[in-house]
């Protein structure tokens, strides 16, 4: 299989982080895409939407979408399931995904219009409409810390991947001291090896 990628995005951590864990990283061919230009110039040949990740299976099928492929991934393996068949657990894990992405969402567009815009068209409350959905959103999971707890299943991956993009666009937010139950969770989660070895170097950025 291959990979479309580039490094920062959290949701190809969150594949690449998956593939990893589960341990079929290595029927994996990562494409590190080098730049915007490139992603903007290759990604539409194999998703309409022209975004990463997508995965080319090797019957040639590509599937796109964080989502999609990761639940592919999961029949992939015999190990503990990353989404739990029918049952409150899936609904439970689901939902989490999708507010850690949407987290990842809003830090992609706050980041655009205030890092790559001429500074006279940067427009702040367009910026801290995003952020504040991204306070709502930790300071929510802060709330119900106990759905981190337990087995890695797409869920909490997914905070882990939406905290880890959200601290190198955003450094300085200082959610950490807002949400401590939290950001201990999210150190102890960047021990695993899968995080580590997805971890992007800022100084590349
Ligand atoms: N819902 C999609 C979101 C993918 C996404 O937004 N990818 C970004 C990179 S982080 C992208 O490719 N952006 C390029 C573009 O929008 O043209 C998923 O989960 O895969």
């Amino acid at each position: 299989m291959k990979l479309y990628a580039r490094p920062a995005s959290p949701f190809v951590r969150k594949v690449r982080v998956m593939a990893r864990e589960i341990g079929i990283d290595n029927q994996i061919d990562e494409i590190m895409l080098k730049s915007p230009d490139e992603m903007m110039s290759e990604m539409p040949k194999h998703n309409p939407l022209g975004k990463i990740p997508a995965l080319i299976l090797d019957d040639g099928t590509t599937l796109y979408d964080s989502r999609v492929i990761c639940e592919y991934l999961d029949t992939r393996h015999d190990g503990p399931k990353f989404f739990p068949a029918d049952s409150a657990e899936r609904w439970q894990t689901l939902l989490l995904q999708a507010l850690a992405d949407g987290i990842g969402e809003a830090v992609i567009i706050a980041s655009m219009n205030k890092f790559m815009r001429p500074d006279e068209f940067i427009y702040e409350p367009a910026v801290d409409f995003q952020l504040e959905k991204v306070e709502r959103s930790l300071a929510d999971i802060e709330n119900g810390i106990e759905i981190l707890h337990g087995a890695l299943t797409i869920g909490p991956l997914s905070v882990a991947c939406a905290i880890g993009y959200t601290n190198f666009r955003f450094p300085d937010l200082g959610w950490q001291e807002r949400n401590p139950k939290l950001s201990a969770w999210f150190e102890s989660c960047c021990e695993r090896p899968a995080m580590q070895a997805t971890h992007f170097d800022m100084s590349a950025k």
